[in-house]
């Protein structure tokens, strides 16, 4: 896309007193002049809110949105969303806020998105890599991509990864108010609309690495999530090309 596309980078925030506002000023740093950031806070205990408030006051391009308790992943991104595509800009940005996420790879997000609806960053294509997680979360998260693969025959290898730009009119083509992942099959869900809109999904090399500060929010129930909503959709989808694949059996038998 052009130097001059308008970009909304949504960070979506619970207790990262210790990381957000490194994240937002080297983000400031990269990226094209016309973008705004959207700082999606879930009521943090730990104060997260009242850094973001800061970060607005001090910068014009910053803005934040305070929701009433912790939502998840998935609600925080939606409302974030909506904000961004009201606001009428040509790309929606998401990046986590604990520096797994590296700004610096931005620019190569945004320039995969001039052949693209949604350029995912992807860990697992030739170039991308996985620092300092632990082996047994590489597992789960390779584990997850795998089955999501076989579930929904997707081909992509990071349907999991939350480092991703749309284009606001791909975004526009998904129906957000259907979508009812709360935790991080949120991911997998948007991949999987936009794959099923038609869109055109691209899988650029990032660098994930492990938080130094703060914790993740990661858990079980948002594995089990992941797990039974990812079976659901594939089970649907089998379903569906089964019918197809049995009329045109009918079709080709009457004629
Ligand atoms: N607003 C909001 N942000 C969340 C929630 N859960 C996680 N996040 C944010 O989502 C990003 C990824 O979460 P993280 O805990 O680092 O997940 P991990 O990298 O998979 O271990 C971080 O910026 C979190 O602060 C939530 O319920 N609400
Ligand atoms: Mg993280």
């Amino acid at each position: 896309m052009a130097e001059n596309v308008g970009v909304w980078l949504v960070i979506p925030t619970y207790n990262e007193s210790a990381n957000l506002e490194a994240i937002v000023e080297a983000a400031r740093e990269v990226l094209p002049p016309s973008r705004r950031i959207l700082i999606v806070d879930d009521s943090s205990p730990d104060g997260t809110g009242a850094i973001a408030d800061r970060l607005a006051d001090a910068h014009e391009d910053v803005a934040v949105l305070h929701r009433p308790g912790k939502g998840g992943l998935g609600a925080a991104y939606l409302a974030g969303f909506r904000w961004a595509l009201d606001a009428g800009y040509d790309a929606v940005v998401e990046m986590d806020a604990d520096g797994s996420h590296q700004p610096e790879q931005l620019p190569a997000l945004l320039a995969a998105l001039s052949q693209a609806d949604l350029v995912l960053g992807s860990r697992y294509v030739p170039g991308g890599r996985v620092v300092n997680w632990p082996r047994s979360r590489e597992l789960l998260s390779r584990g997850g991509n795998t089955y999501a693969r076989l579930m929904l025959g997707i081909q992509l290898k990071d349907a999991t990864g939350g480092y991703r730009a749309y284009r606001a009119s791909a975004l526009r083509a998904i129906p957000l108010d259907e979508i009812e992942s709360q935790g991080y099959c949120f991911q997998v869900d948007l991949a999987w609309r936009a794959h099923k809109s038609g869109c055109r999904l691209v899988e650029v090399p990032i660098t994930f690495a492990e938080r130094e500060r703060g914790q993740s929010k990661m858990s079980s129930s948002i594995v089990r999530e992941a797990l039974w909503r990812v079976t659901v959709w594939g089970a649907q989808a089998h379903l569906v090309s089964l019918r197809r694949r049995l009329r045109g059996r009918r079709r080709r038998t009457v004629g």
